[in-house]
């Protein structure tokens, strides 16, 4: 057992792991190399070569304790059918939404249009640089996801109008949702994955009324349904209201916690093994405040399993010497 699945199942090992989220992408110039000749997203997503190499190459740089698969928690409603696309310095543009169309399809149809991830992860997983390390498979949360079918582009903290009177649509899609998303959960498990994130990046955005049967029922059937396959799940719930409902709910075996968590309350909340919080702008400063930051999260969780990670992705105009010297922080601790 590597790691990171040790840190979250035993609940001690030495050293914290670390790795971080988004480590692969844009702040890496060997990534926009490769980006730069691959304008197209989902088919770079889907090219199964180039996406094992960008998911192990902040491996060969940082030696992270765990590679996560380069890939997008979009390629969901884009295995169903629904176009998406990703426009420059804009972010996701889906097409328009058709329940009818996403209705006929089956696994069958829904795997040939992804199988490349799949590819991609058995590649990762069995890598000679894996050898001691988790492979992280990952999926959006079923609201998440909805938010992006529905919204057609990222809904940029706000809860888009009207989508909540949407109960029947909303009520099928998290049907179907479910059986996909367990669908492409099984096959990352089958292909190598160890692990599997679940990221909600729109949680915050839900009033509490709705949370019950838009986050926490649809969620737990996924995290039920990972650990029924032996596999360890993190919840990333981002800016939800409280955490500690949530892990008392959904019962993950770890949880990611934003920057906006005070980390000293959130200990005293939760026993499971905690993940993230550092805020990914402290990376843009300089060496002695991220050393400073960085042994605030270490030291309020000493006596706690602790993974180190960020309170959400490694932003674009991140240094990359930056993130050697935070994993120089975090391994000397
Ligand atoms: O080069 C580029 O322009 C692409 C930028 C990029 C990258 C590197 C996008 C577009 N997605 C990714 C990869 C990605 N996305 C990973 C890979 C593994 C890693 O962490 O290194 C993961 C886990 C994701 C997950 C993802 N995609 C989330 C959840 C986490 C989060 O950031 O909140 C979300 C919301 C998306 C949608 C998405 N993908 C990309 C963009 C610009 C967005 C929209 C974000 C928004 O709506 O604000």
């Amino acid at each position: 057992m590597d790691k990171l699945s040790k840190q979250i199942l035993n609940k001690r090992i030495e050293n914290n792991p670390i790795w971080l989220m988004r480590q692969a992408g844009r702040y890496l110039p060997e990534f926009r190399e490769i980006r730069k000749n691959n304008p197209n997203f989902i088919k770079l997503c889907l090219n199964e070569e180039l996406s094992t190499e960008i998911t192990l190459q902040p491996i060969k740089r940082f030696n992270f304790d765990a590679a996560i698969i380069f890939s997008d928690i979009l390629m969901v409603p884009y295995g169903l059918g629904q176009v998406v696309e990703f426009k420059k310095n804009f972010g996701p543009i889906l097409g328009d939404l058709n329940l009818e169309n996403i209705l006929k399809k089956n696994e069958e149809d829904f795997i040939k249009n992804i199988n490349p991830v799949y590819k991609a992860i058995n590649k990762v997983s069995t890598h000679q640089s894996l050898k001691d390390k988790d492979t992280i498979g990952f999926v959006g949360a079923p609201w998440t996801i909805l938010m992006y079918m529905f919204n057609k582009q990222s809904p940029k903290k706000k809860l888009p109008v009207d989508l909540l009177n949407k109960t029947d649509e909303i009520k099928k899609v998290l049907e179907i949702l479910d059986k996909f998303l367990k669908i492409h959960i099984e096959n990352q498990v089958k292909n190598g994955a160890t692990i599997i994130q679940i990221f909600d990046s729109w949680a915050g955005l839900l009033e509490e009324k709705y949370i019950n049967d838009y986050i926490y029922n649809p969620t737990y059937s996924l995290v039920k349904y990972t650990q029924s396959l032996n596999v360890p799940v993190i919840c990333f719930p981002r800016n939800i209201k409280s955490y500690k409902e949530f892990v008392n709910v959904v019962k993950p075996d770890a949880i990611n916690i934003d920057y906006e968590v005070d980390p000293k309350k959130i200990k005293e909340q939760i026993d499971i093994p905690i993940q993230g919080g550092l805020d990914p702008k402290i990376l843009l400063t300089d060496n002695q405040n991220i050393k400073k930051n960085a042994l605030l999260y270490l030291d309020i969780f000493r006596e706690h399993p602790y993974i180190f990670n960020l309170g959400h992705g490694v932003l674009p105009e991140t240094d990359p010497s930056s993130v050697e010297y935070l994993v120089k922080v975090v391994k000397d601790f």
